[in-house]
């Protein structure tokens, strides 16, 4: 099987980036520099959307974090990225739908109002609103780690490596992460893992300059 991934650093795609890792699949790892042009371009031949993460497996595109991450946890059931239990397993696949619904679009509310509405003058108002309810939903991943080490059960899965996304987005982007003590020894316990190290490495992710 040939996997190849598409990631751009500190983007979404980490959450995909750090499940492959997981698996210790060999893979081929292709850096999209969204912010160049030509390079987007040429990337939309491969991937229509022009966005990352993408995985091609054996030539055939797969997009969407949720569905690359639920098809590395079937693919390679032994990485646990994906439970075995299929209570557990859907609860690990809500977290992941709330993560990509949610969560990415108030971050992306914050930072990129224009991608909502080319009104101006409106853009001031729903990026202080996205970055409140960014903060809101960073409290609540904050307050689900209060009694446990993990997102889900009782292992590292899909949903832990998704999680740091949002924890390096917090950072970078001023909120009070001091104030989210469990998140703050989540992100640590998700960094500590190699296959993650691997993947931050390859990104030059500025996490492990911290
Ligand atoms: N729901 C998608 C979101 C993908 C997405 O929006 N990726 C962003 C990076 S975080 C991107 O490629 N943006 C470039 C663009 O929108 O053109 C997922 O979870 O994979």
């Amino acid at each position: 099987m040939k996997l190849e991934f598409y990631y751009t650093t500190t983007t979404c795609s980490l959450a995909s980036h750090i499940g492959l890792e997981e698996t210790g699949a060999p893979f081929d790892a292709h850096f999209v520099k969204l912010y160049r042009e030509a390079e987007v371009a040429a990337y939309r031949r491969v991937v229509p959307s022009g966005k990352v993460p993408a995985l091609r497996v054996d030539g055939k595109v797969l997009t969407e974090n949720l569905a690359i991450l639920a098809y590395l946890g079937r693919v390679f059931p032994e990485s646990g990225l994906i439970p075995a239990d299929p209570f557990a397993a859907a609860s690990c696949l809500s977290m992941m739908g709330w993560f990509a619904s949610s969560v990415h679009l108030d971050r992306r509310q914050a930072r990129v109002p224009s991608r909502f509405t080319a009104d101006e003058a409106t853009h001031e108002a729903l990026a202080l609103a996205g970055s409140a309810r960014f903060l809101a939903d960073v409290r609540q991943i904050d307050l689900m780690l209060s009694d446990r080490e993990w997102l889900i059960g009782d292992h590292f899965t899909a949903a832990d490596g998704y999680a740091l996304v949002f924890w390096a987005w917090a950072v970078a982007d001023g909120q009070p992460v001091d104030t989210l003590p469990n998140y703050y020894a989540h992100a640590a316990r998700v960094m500590a893992r190699p296959a993650v190290q691997r993947a931050l490495a390859r990104e030059r992710h500025p996490l492990l300059d911290l």
